[in-house]
């Protein structure tokens, strides 16, 4: 018989996400990862994790989807938006490395490489033996997911980690629900990992987007529970 192995993934619990650069102050508990720090902390502390992983967003000062540095990337034939005015959440089509087309929603700098901002938040239980995985550390590519870049061009470490460890069952929670938590939702899901969202771990940046994308997270047959 086989047995079931469970992992917890701990999507981004950084400063700048919770606190400081991309945080959503005074919004609902959906949106406020300051809500959600103790129910994750709750969640580490369960016996049942044969293991945890935390995840870091991990940019060069100089990333792509920083709105800021959207003057210095060469814009696609494609897109409707001039990178020289470009705003925070505005998405451009970029022509990077020769004629690759990179469609990219562009936000505040964030978790910049050893800055405040790239730190796990100080409230955060850090579970012993656990592991941290870092994405998005190529300029020129954003990488929401745990598992791939939004390209699917590189893969992190997190496949093999779970496949030394024999998982079966993939619970994920952190943020943003509608964008790392659920590209990294998906990404499990199509390696064929049972897959749950833990729900109010969770805090994310639009409501309204939330609603959209953990309704296609139930049709792709990913479990929603609550902590
Ligand atoms: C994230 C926007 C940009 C996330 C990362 O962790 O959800 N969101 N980079
Ligand atoms: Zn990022």
């Amino acid at each position: 018989m086989s047995q079931n192995k469970c992992v917890l993934l701990v999507v981004d619990m950084q400063n700048d996400f919770i606190s400081g650069s991309l945080a959503m102050k005074d919004c609902p508990a959906k949106q406020d990862g300051n809500h959600t720090i103790h129910v994750v902390n709750k969640l580490t502390s369960l016996p049942n994790w044969d293991l945890i992983v935390y995840t870091k967003d991990w940019h060069p000062a100089d990333h792509i989807s920083f709105v800021t540095n959207a003057y210095k990337f060469e814009r696609h034939e494609e897109s409707t938006i001039d990178p020289t005015s470009a705003e925070v959440y505005d998405k451009v089509v970029f022509n990077v490395d020769g004629n690759q087309r990179r469609e990219q929603v562009l936000w505040p700098p964030h978790c910049i490489q050893s800055s405040w901002g790239s730190e796990l938040h100080p409230d955060l239980l850090v579970a012993n033996g656990s592991h941290i995985v870092t994405k998005g550390m190529d300029k020129h590519v954003d990488s929401y997911s745990a598992f791939f870049d939004n390209q699917h061009l590189q893969e992190t470490e997190l496949r093999e980690l779970l496949q030394r460890n024999n998982i079966t069952h993939v619970f994920v929670c952190g943020v943003a629900t509608d964008v790392c938590v659920n590209f990294t939702v998906q990404d499990s899901l199509d390696l064929g990992y049972q897959t749950y969202l833990v729900e109010d771990a969770c805090a994310g940046v639009s409501w309204q987007n939330i609603e959209v994308q953990v309704k296609k997270l139930v049709e792709k047959k990913a479990n929603i529970i609550q902590s």
